[in-house]
């Protein structure tokens, strides 16, 4: 059989072009995301761009200073290469003004990991260009965090198994993943992963402006948080790319309505890929469900494509799919109209409403004495989030669990005698501050002192507690007639476990409580003098 070639598992669904309409309602849809600010100017552009050749140049420097160091002479040091590449929203070519450049440091095989974390980051501290340089050398994925010329950079790193890294270097050969270091080999993934998504996408500038519109769209609908058990960038450019590979030359405005028809009615657990699975050297598994129960789990499987294969949304729950399925379902309402011309494209983006959809909230506050502690401590239960939200919708009283997709971080002012209630979730309203993204080390005594809000002269009775607060709307099940109250603060456990299946439709918050307490406290970020958490209950 002779057929055209395309790409992805299928042939495409239309090969048709975008009609008159369509193409005037995608110029439509481009305003608007110009009015919401999506593009950066030229000249921050171009800033981008010296920076990337600053770092390029930087990790040959590297290179040629460890390669010195390991007494190569000098012709072969120059030799041994280095190289950056990019991954995330800028390699796709969907970043927003303010965003990271995700960079990945490639290195050939004399150069060990640790001289990343040791020689790399020295060099770095000595450039004028670099500020808030911090190494987390023990992440999952591990990284150097700076602002470099004022860019965020997220710089992590791989060892290649090769005695020099050329210029023309490409990564997607799987043959480079073989005896390499499992932290490289996730460091190198971001890179392939977003290189071959583009390599996937039929018309590569009608994906970004159909990923920029679903982009904006999650945001504003609160359903962009990997971590909490919504989709990340990676998984929402997978749906994007899929469509556009089913509508190869389709407008943006007629993808991004394709986009909500289509995964409107998609029937999940069937996996969204855009390549089948491809086997390779390594020892490590890719996803699999008809081998490992696990992957059968999973409610709404987007698989990455580039070696080792894996799911990419593995924290999505019965809660946040219904969630999302709602929104994909407003979604395409919205832009089946918007298409039509009968509706503006900015409708789309009309911002969540989260917090006054619900009649009853469940907040777990994670609270801690420093800011560097709550760093941590914030990151640590935000992870763990998602388990509450599993274990609240197994629960007949409830139909789902929409967990907000990020904590609300604050920083109170308290004397030792009010910390008591704290740790109890009630905090002096007047010197509690907002704390904006990534501002956790500003001090509010000088707030404090002009607005009188306490004595001058017994301001160091006074130290900050700082707080994150998790939201997670509950949505009554209807079908349970819940007569009974609801009692989680005051019964005990023995009673609680002794109870008859029928009190069971009470919604018993205290085992959640417990169960979570002891996950949380279970770990190593867990301090017990500096670290607080508490689980409370409030009417929207
Ligand atoms: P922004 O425009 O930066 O908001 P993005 O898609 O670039 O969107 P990130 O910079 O947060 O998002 O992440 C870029 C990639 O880095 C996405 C994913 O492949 C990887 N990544 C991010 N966070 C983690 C994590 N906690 N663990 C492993 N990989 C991660
Ligand atoms: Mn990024
Ligand atoms: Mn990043």
């Amino acid at each position: 059989e002779t057929s055209p070639a395309h790409l992805g598992i299928t042939r495409p669904i239309s090969l048709a072009s975008s009609s008159e309409e369509e193409i005037q309602s995608s110029e439509q849809l481009l305003q608007t995301l110009h009015d919401f600010g999506l593009f950066e100017s030229e000249e921050e552009a171009q800033k981008r761009v010296v920076v990337l050749s600053k770092l390029d140049k930087l990790v040959k420097d590297f290179v040629y200073k460890v390669s010195k160091m390991k007494g190569f002479p000098d012709s072969l040091a120059k030799e041994a290469g280095g190289k950056i590449y990019t991954y995330g929203s800028y390699r796709l070519g969907v970043h927003g003004a303010g965003a990271d450049i995700d960079t990945l440091c490639v290195f050939p095989k004399h150069v060990e990991r640790e001289h990343f974390f040791t020689v790399m980051f020295e060099m770095l501290k000595e450039r004028s260009e670099v500020s808030e340089l911090t190494a987390v050398p023990d992440a999952y994925v591990p990284v150097i965090k700076m602002l470099f010329s004022g860019i965020p950079i997220d710089f992590v790193c791989a060892r290649l198994g090769m005695a020099r890294v050329p210029e023309d270097l490409e990564l997607a050969d799987n043959n480079l993943l073989k005896n390499l270091d499992e932290r490289c080999v996730r460091s190198l993934n971001g890179s392939r992963v977003t290189d071959d998504i583009l390599r996937l996408v039929p018309n590569v500038v009608n994906f970004r402006i159909a990923l920029r519109t679903v982009k904006l769209w999650a945001q504003r609908r609160a359903v962009y948080a990997n971590v909490i058990g919504f989709l990340g960038g990676v998984a929402w450019a997978m749906l994007v790319a899929r469509v556009c590979q089913l509508y190869p030359n389709a407008s943006p405005a007629s993808l991004v309505n394709r986009f909500f028809m289509i995964f409107d009615k998609w029937k999940w657990p069937q996996p969204v890929m855009l390549k089948t699975i491809e086997t390779g050297p390594l020892a490590v598994r890719t996803w699999n469900p008809q081998l490992y129960p696990s992957d059968r789990n999973h409610k709404m499987p987007i698989i990455t494509p580039a070696y080792p294969s894996m799911c990419a949304t593995h924290n999505v729950t019965n809660s946040t799919l219904t969630i999302m399925r709602k929104e994909l379902e407003r979604g395409k309402t919205i832009a089946s109209e918007a298409i039509k011309g009968e509706r503006p494209w900015k409708d789309l983006f009309e911002k969540s409403t989260f917090f006054t959809d619900y009649k009853t909230y469940l907040l777990v506050i994670a609270s801690a004495a420093s800011a560097e502690q709550q760093l941590k401590w914030h990151g640590l239960v935000e992870s763990k989030l998602r388990t509450i939200v599993s274990r609240l919708e197994m629960m007949e009283p409830v139909a789902w669990a929409h967990p907000f997709i990020k904590g609300i971080d604050k920083v109170h002012y308290v004397t030792q005698a009010e910390r008591a209630a704290c740790m109890k979730g009630k905090y002096p309203a007047d010197r509690t501050f907002d704390i904006d993204e990534g501002s956790m080390d500003k001090d509010y005594f000088e707030d404090i002192k002009e607005k009188g809000l306490w004595p001058e002269d017994k301001l160091e009775e006074l130290s900050p507690l700082y707080s994150a607060t998790f939201y997670i709307g509950l949505a009554p099940n209807k079908a349970v007639t819940n007569d009974a109250k609801d009692d989680a603060e005051n019964k005990s456990s023995k009673e609680a476990t002794e109870a008859k299946p029928a009190v069971k439709r009470q919604l018993d918050l205290k085992m959640v409580n417990q169960e979570f307490t002891s996950l949380v406290k279970g770990t190593d970020v867990y301090d017990e003098e500096t670290m607080f958490i508490v689980m409370t209950k409030v009417k929207g």
